[in-house]
């Protein structure tokens, strides 16, 4: 409670000096609160003050991408709107580029990342290694989700088991669950207490579902994707944070369905893959590329056999993808 109310306090001073430095400002300093940002709209925010009401919120000019889980300072304007005059510094941003390539911040402040898989879609080759990329790099905990366990029949089993044992060696916790019959809801349960974590998966693998199933009274969309692609219609959808009865946040997020990781380092794809990362410490040049380079202790791990052939052809294309976007710029 007090370390709260500490950095509340420093948060309002924060936002009482920036708003004597700014001219437009003309809110009392006296009604600045905390409050957490549940959803973004294009030119407003959904704010949870500290009470846990929720208020419609205008944005100061030039505070930033303010996204879901974004900790701010705001002021109420009249029963049911406010102003956000600050955005805090948040511990993390998952960011991802738009399609004109510019950085666009999806959520903040996140501790865990559920990347969600299922029998249907298909997982996509190499995607799963994609958001442990992004969540390596976010120095966040990374969970694998397998739903929609009805659906697996014996010619899949073999597949999906292979899949999470190459996980499991790897150190990544694995779920098996069903948001349509109940299953393993209580390890989900557990895994979520006490952290605020987003959804990962592709579109349709059942990321609202499983949110609706822990909390049956909210209004979740679910398969809104699917549909609107059907219809050809551009319907926006947005991040948003929930809160767990038992104690946790989660954000569900279109924006973190696919995408590319071009804006990527290459020692930052590194960083994703933790078995190749540590033995790349062994590689005889310190600027090793691990393409061809002679001495390299990943090339000669993936000759003996010791690291997994698809982990290290995963590595291999999304360095790859790194060069053609070079040559494109
Ligand atoms: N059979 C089965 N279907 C599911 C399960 N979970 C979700 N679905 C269905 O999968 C579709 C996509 O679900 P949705 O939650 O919208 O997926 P999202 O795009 O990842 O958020 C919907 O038609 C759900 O009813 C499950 O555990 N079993
Ligand atoms: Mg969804
Ligand atoms: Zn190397």
């Amino acid at each position: 409670m007090s370390k709260r109310k500490l950095s509340h306090q420093q948060t309002r001073r924060i936002a009482k000096k920036q708003q004597q430095r700014s001219d437009q400002s003309s809110v009392d300093s006296d009604k600045l609160q905390a409050g957490t940002v549940l959803t973004r709209y294009s030119k407003q925010a959904d704010v949870e003050a500290e009470d846990g009401t929720v208020w419609r919120c205008h944005l100061r000019a030039n505070l930033g991408d303010v996204v879901s889980g974004d900790k701010v300072v705001w002021a109420p304007h009249d029963d049911e709107s406010g102003v956000i005059e600050s955005v805090n510094p948040a511990k993390n941003k998952l960011e991802r580029p738009d399609s004109y390539g510019k950085m666009r911040a999806v959520a903040s402040n996140i501790d865990q990342m559920l990347i969600t898989i299922a029998i249907a879609p298909e997982p996509h080759a190499g995607l799963i290694d994609r958001y442990l990329v992004v969540a390596e790099n976010l120095e966040i905990e990374a969970v694998l989700v397998i739903n929609k366990t009805d659906l697996i029949q014996k010619p899949q089993r073999e597949f999906m088991d292979k899949l999470r044992e190459k996980y499991k060696k790897l150190g990544y916790l694995s779920l098996d669950v069903c948001a349509k019959d109940g299953h393993g809801l209580d390890e989900l349960k557990r895994a979520l207490a006490g952290k605020t974590s987003i959804f990962a998966g592709q579109s349709g693998v059942g990321k609202s579902s499983l949110i609706q199933v822990l909390l049956p009274d909210e209004p979740i969309k679910i398969g809104e994707l699917s549909e609107q692609v059907a219809k050809g219609r551009h319907t926006t959808t947005h991040s948003r944070l929930y809160h767990f009865p038992d104690g946790g946040d989660c954000i569900d997020s279109p924006g973190i369905r696919e995408f590319g990781l071009w804006h990527f380092a290459e020692h930052e794809v590194l960083k994703g893959f933790i078995e190749l990362r540590e033995l790349a410490g062994t590689c005889k040049f310190r600027d090793c590329r691990h393409l061809q380079e002679p001495g390299c202790a990943i090339i000669a791990a993936h000759q003996q056999g010791t690291i997994c052939n698809e982990r290290f052809d995963s590595f291999r294309r999304i360095t790859h993808s790194l060069d053609e976007v070079d040559v494109k710029r």
